[in-house]
């Protein structure tokens, strides 16, 4: 069984070729992408055990999917494909440095998700538990899955870390406010961006969303500061800067990478503060290539940034 278990909807994902642009451009580039996946992934690359699971089409997107996370080391056993409804999918294009997410996922086979396919045993043999704020975005279904698996996990002990990933584009603000404000008070670990809290709590003062997050019992660990990443933790604020990089190629999939640092710290025994550190080398080799997941570095890669021993050349 994985230590880490999360679950939520992988897309197939078109980029450009060029910088045309979709409406100009004839031939693209498939990958897929999926916050919960590319933090598995993340994981499996740390060392760690982890399980991803959703519903994809039993379709060619859904089968390169599947066939990929698991080529990962990721364990998708509890995932699967149905004949019910097509694999969502995903556009997103670079022009003039302005950055679109096109989506192809109502009615997709992962926002079919269900109650029912929250797997007690799966859960309590993690853990940790890792949920998003995208599955809860995606259906009601997803949602109400999301809250299944956050009891099930506090009925057996299992950690539950939570990244709110705000998508604007599968709801509104209020709606997400809603379902993720409480959700942020049933974690043990919150990390959310801190212009996330800023829209999620309605404010734009810095030391408002933190004195929100301190009367949180999660640890929260917030990221994009200034340059840094803020640990929120037993009423006090720590800093820790970013690992400088030369160039920002893509930083879509940060996040995800970051999440999976922290996660993985928990998971090796590091405090929460190594923890924190850990992320942010994982987020800063991701935003060097380009795609989601493909730059996740592995835990040699990590190992020899700590060690200074080996210049990673990306
Ligand atoms: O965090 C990166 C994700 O946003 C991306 O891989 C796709 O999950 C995705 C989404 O819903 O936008």
């Amino acid at each position: 069984f994985p230590e880490v278990v999360t679950f939520g909807e992988s897309m197939v994902l078109m980029t450009p070729m060029n910088t045309k642009g979709i409406e100009y451009n004839s031939e693209f580039i498939k990958s897929f992408g999926g916050a919960e996946s590319n933090f598995a992934i993340a994981l499996a690359r740390l060392g760690q055990k982890a399980g991803w699971f959703s519903r994809l089409g039993n379709d060619p997107f859904g089968r390169y999917i599947l066939k990929a996370i698991r080529g990962e080391g990721v364990d998708v056993s509890r995932a699967e494909l149905t004949d019910q409804a097509p694999t969502g999918f995903m556009l997103r294009e670079t022009v003039a440095g302005k950055t679109s997410v096109y989506y192809y996922r109502s009615g997709s086979a992962a926002s079919k998700l269900s109650p029912k396919q929250i797997e007690e045993e799966y859960i309590k043999k993690s853990k940790i538990l890792h949920i998003t704020g995208i599955t809860c975005a995606i259906s009601e279904s997803a949602r109400n899955a999301v809250y299944e698996a956050v009891q099930m996990a506090k009925k057996h002990g299992v950690k539950i870390c939570f990244d709110p990933n705000l998508r604007l584009k599968l709801w509104s603000l209020d709606e997400a406010r809603e379902t993720l404000l409480p959700l942020a008070e049933q974690a043990n670990y919150f990390l959310p961006g801190l212009d996330e809290l800023k829209l999620l709590y309605d404010t734009s003062n810095d030391d408002e969303v933190f004195s929100r997050l301190k009367e949180l019992k999660a640890v929260s660990i917030v990221k994009g500061g200034h340059n840094e990443t803020l640990l929120v933790e037993n009423g006090k604020v720590d800093s820790f800067s970013y690992m400088p990089v030369e160039k920002v190629i893509d930083p879509v999939g940060a996040g995800d990478g970051f999440c999976a640092g922290f996660v993985s710290g928990l998971l090796k025994g590091f405090s929460h503060q190594e923890s924190v550190q850990l992320a942010n080398i994982v987020g800063a080799l991701v935003i060097q290539s380009e795609g989601d997941w493909e730059g996740l570095p592995t835990w040699d890669e990590v190992q020899a940034i700590i060690n200074k021993e080996i210049h990673i050349e990306r």
